[in-house]
């Protein structure tokens, strides 16, 4: 352990990363205590490369990216987590920005702003805007329910605090967790605060998110949880 503040662990939720793995582990090390991948059961090298790159190693049950931060949640021994997608898309330099208002005590939750930040995944393509305005319409509904103004809700990489994440209580198991951790911690009372960071395009391979079979559990998620 370092002289941080608060302990902290990278979370690497993986799914057939093995060109990128390695390199995003070796970039997170310098920023935190430890480093733990939640694998969803990759069907190429990617557990033995981030082991060797000196990450610890668990396996999710299967059912999503929301399944594998549940997992993370449950076993992190440490006072905060840095979730980071293993894609190259997040600059592991911005962890120590996204981290120093939680370890200040002024935010439960950063997440990372495209908006502010910049994005190559979000525009280009029309599925890439159709990501965008999905994005924007659910950012400014949790606003105008919570009274907040937040940019960007859906970026996974995020830092909070484990036992906020504990008190939580998240149950989706795609990629609706995110906004799910978001608008339960406004709904708790918790701070939620965004920080600049730029995303890349992803370095290899498509996005596992299929808009096509998930933009209706994303509405679901959002009514739900804006009305209740
Ligand atoms: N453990 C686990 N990780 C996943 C799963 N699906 C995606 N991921 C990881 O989650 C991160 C984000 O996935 P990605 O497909 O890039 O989604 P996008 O960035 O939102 O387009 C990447 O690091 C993926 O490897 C899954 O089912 N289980
Ligand atoms: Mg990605």
């Amino acid at each position: 352990m370092t002289d941080r503040p608060l302990s902290l662990t990278a979370v690497i939720c993986t799914l057939n990363e093995e060109p990128t793995i390695g390199e995003v582990i070796d970039g997170v090390m310098p920023h935190v205590d430890c480093c733990l991948v939640v694998d969803g059961h990759s069907t190429d090298a990617t557990r033995e490369i981030a082991e060797k790159h000196g990450a610890r190693v668990t396996l999710d049950n299967g059912r999503g990216k929301g399944a594998a931060i549940r997992k993370a949640i449950e076993v992190v021994g440490t006072d905060a987590i840095v979730f980071i997608d293993a894609d190259g898309s997040h600059d592991p330099a911005d962890i120590p920005r996204l981290y120093a208002p939680v370890a200040a005590g002024e935010a439960d939750l950063v997440v990372g702003d495209r908006m502010a930040g910049g994005s190559d995944e979000l525009s280009g393509t029309f599925g890439r805007f159709l990501r965008l305005t999905g994005a924007g319409f659910i950012t400014i509904c949790v606003n105008y329910r919570f009274n907040v103004r937040l940019n960007d809700i859906q970026n996974g990489f995020r830092v909070i605090r484990t036992d906020v994440a504990r008190a939580l209580d998240l149950r989706e198991n795609g990629f609706t967790i995110e906004m799910e951790m978001v608008m339960k911690a406004l709904k708790r009372g918790y701070r939620v605060k965004n920080v600049a960071s730029h995303e890349y395009a992803r370095k290899v391979g498509r996005s596992r998110i299929a808009i096509s079979k998930v933009w209706f559990r994303f509405g679901y998620v959002l009514i739900r949880h804006l009305l209740w």
